[in-house]
């Protein structure tokens, strides 16, 4: 393993970004006035600073997204959202590299990454601006001579959105241009760790001619912002995206006051390798699928079920390959693994690493902290020798550690796979279409991949089963989750009786 360093130039013009919040149109600080650095944590300097919200800013917020609802952007037409959904498009499209930059710093994952993931964005919200156009209800003329029935969509209300700090700008993607198309106004809590490029989407959002109050952004911590955010009166519903912990809080919190709730939570997904599969592919996706993001991904490919006729020399493989990623500064174009988000996601994953240990794994690779003066950095760590009963089989990590587990035969893999609390996602390696068609139906996951992992597009639903969710984001429904359905049931004609 080699640990790559500083691109020190790159620094030594970077100012820290000084956001600001987003209330009833206007960039704004806090009520309090207060002000938080945040420290970065691949180079432990101060990348950014960020009003300190409170309870307060969050009513004021929900305020005036509550004021929003029924003025100017309830009378736009389909169009009229569209054009300006496409407008902020365009707007993170000319701010990439610039928002790129500040992910980065942030959340430490590798520059090329960030940018992928900002400039991912801008499909997003032309995808939500084509269904804001297409957005319709239903008619009803079966229902006898004298009746017509017509099945309306509206704008649920306001929307919070809570979002994590492993994809920022992209998750927040998944919802808030879906939730405009839909009419709904929305007041929204980023990461304490990660505010920046939701804040820098609320300038573009002004810039792009969002109506006052349609987009509110409070910044805070979660107990002191993000709690009003769910139990206020005035909030209609709360979609959620971090720790099934706080997801959980937040549904019953919420379903207390029959808000509705769409919650996007954590993962432990398999990838099934049997005999026959597209060998080097399987391996690479093996390899990228856990290190991708540093492991902090909900979609993390954490567990490898492999087939035992296979498992020794598979697993070599993978050893091998993971020796050659460079973990280090991110800002380093070679770097594929960067800093871990803080201290406490970092002891974590030291003791989850342990605790495989403690019940009789075997590390196979890294498994330890990279000493570094500037930053929170971990060896890419591969766990052998993993039984299905094992808390590193079964519970999220949210590193760069794979497991990896064998398997007799297809019943068994499938069985192994299902046998977790979660099911966000999976996949399937083999040239047996049988196989593969057997395995997609009967593991209970939102998204079944065959021969490839962690692919997606805007069409396609993302979400899960059991306590990885509650709905999906994205595909044709998504404006859909953001609306009401009302009955008008007209009657037509004279009355008989
Ligand atoms: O998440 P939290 P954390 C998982 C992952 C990780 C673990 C902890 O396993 O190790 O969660 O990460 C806000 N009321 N995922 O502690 O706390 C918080 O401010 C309302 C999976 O950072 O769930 C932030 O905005 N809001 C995941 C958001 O919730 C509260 C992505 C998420 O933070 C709150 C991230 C409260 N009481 C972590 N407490 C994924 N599904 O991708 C906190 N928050």
């Amino acid at each position: 393993m080699s640990f790559l360093t500083a691109e020190t130039s790159i620094l030594a013009h970077y100012t820290p970004y000084q956001g600001m919040m987003l209330i009833d149109g206007e960039l704004c600080h806090s009520v309090t006035g207060k002000r938080v650095d945040r420290i970065g944590p691949a180079h432990g300097i101060v990348v950014a600073n960020y009003p300190e919200g409170s309870k307060e800013d969050a009513g004021l917020a929900i305020s005036a997204a509550h004021r929003a609802l029924d003025k100017e952007w309830a009378t736009l037409t389909a169009s009229e959202r569209a054009k300006l959904l496409l407008k902020v498009a365009e707007g993170i499209a000319a701010r990439v590299d610039e928002m790129a930059m500040i992910e980065c710093l942030e959340t430490g994952k590798p520059l090329s990454q960030a940018h992928g993931e900002v400039s991912g964005c801008v499909d997003l919200w032309r995808y939500a601006a084509s269904l804001a156009r297409t957005l319709h209800g239903e008619s009803y003329n079966n229902l006898g001579d004298s009746m017509l029935g017509v099945v309306v969509r509206q704008p649920v209300g306001v929307v919070t959105m809570i979002t994590p700090w492993n994809f920022p700008i992209w998750i927040l993607s998944q919802k808030l241009p879906f939730a405009l198309a839909a009419g709904c106004t929305v007041v929204i809590k980023p990461s304490e760790f990660t505010n920046g490029t939701t804040l820098m989407l609320g300038e573009i959002l002004i810039e792009a001619g969002l109506p006052r109050g349609v987009v509110n952004i409070v910044t805070g911590l979660g107990e002191e912002v993000g709690a009003p955010l769910s139990t206020h009166e005035l909030v209609d519903m709360v979609s959620f995206t971090g720790s099934t912990r706080v997801g959980t809080l937040i549904a019953a919190e919420a379903g207390r006051r029959l808000k509705k709730v769409s919650l996007e939570l954590g993962g432990k997904n398999p990838q099934i390798i049997f005999p026959d599969c597209d060998w080097d592919a399987a391996v690479d996706a093996v390899v990228f699928g856990v290190y991708f993001n540093a492991g902090e991904c909900c979609n993390s490919g954490s567990r490898i079920l492999v087939h035992k006729d296979i498992a020794d020399k598979f697993t070599r493989a993978v050893v091998e390959k993971s020796r050659l990623v460079r973990v280090g500064d991110p800002l380093n174009p070679e770097v594929k693994i960067g800093a871990i988000i803080n201290e406490n996601q970092m002891i974590t994953i030291e003791k989850a690493i342990q605790s495989a240990r403690d019940q009789g794994a075997e590390i196979l690779l890294g498994g330890e902290r990279i000493p570094s003066r500037q930053g929170l950095f971990l060896e890419p760590t591969i766990v052998g020798n993993v039984t299905p009963g094992m808390d590193i089989a079964r519970e999220e990590v949210f590193g760069p550690v794979l497991s990896i587990l064998t398997f007799e035969d297809k019943d068994q893999a499938i069985k192994i796979a299902n046998d977790t609390c979660y099911g966000l996602s999976a996949s399937v390696w083999s040239k047996d279409i049988d196989i593969c068609l057997e395995a997609a139906r009967k593991i209970k996951a939102g998204t079944v991949w065959v021969n490839t992992f962690l692919d997606g597009s805007p069409e396609l639903p993302f979400g899960g089963f059991n306590q990885s969710g509650l709905g999906r984001e994205l595909g044709r429904h998504a404006v859909e989750d953001y609306t009401e359905q009302k009955t008008i049931q007209l009657h037509i004609g004279e009355r008989t009786n």
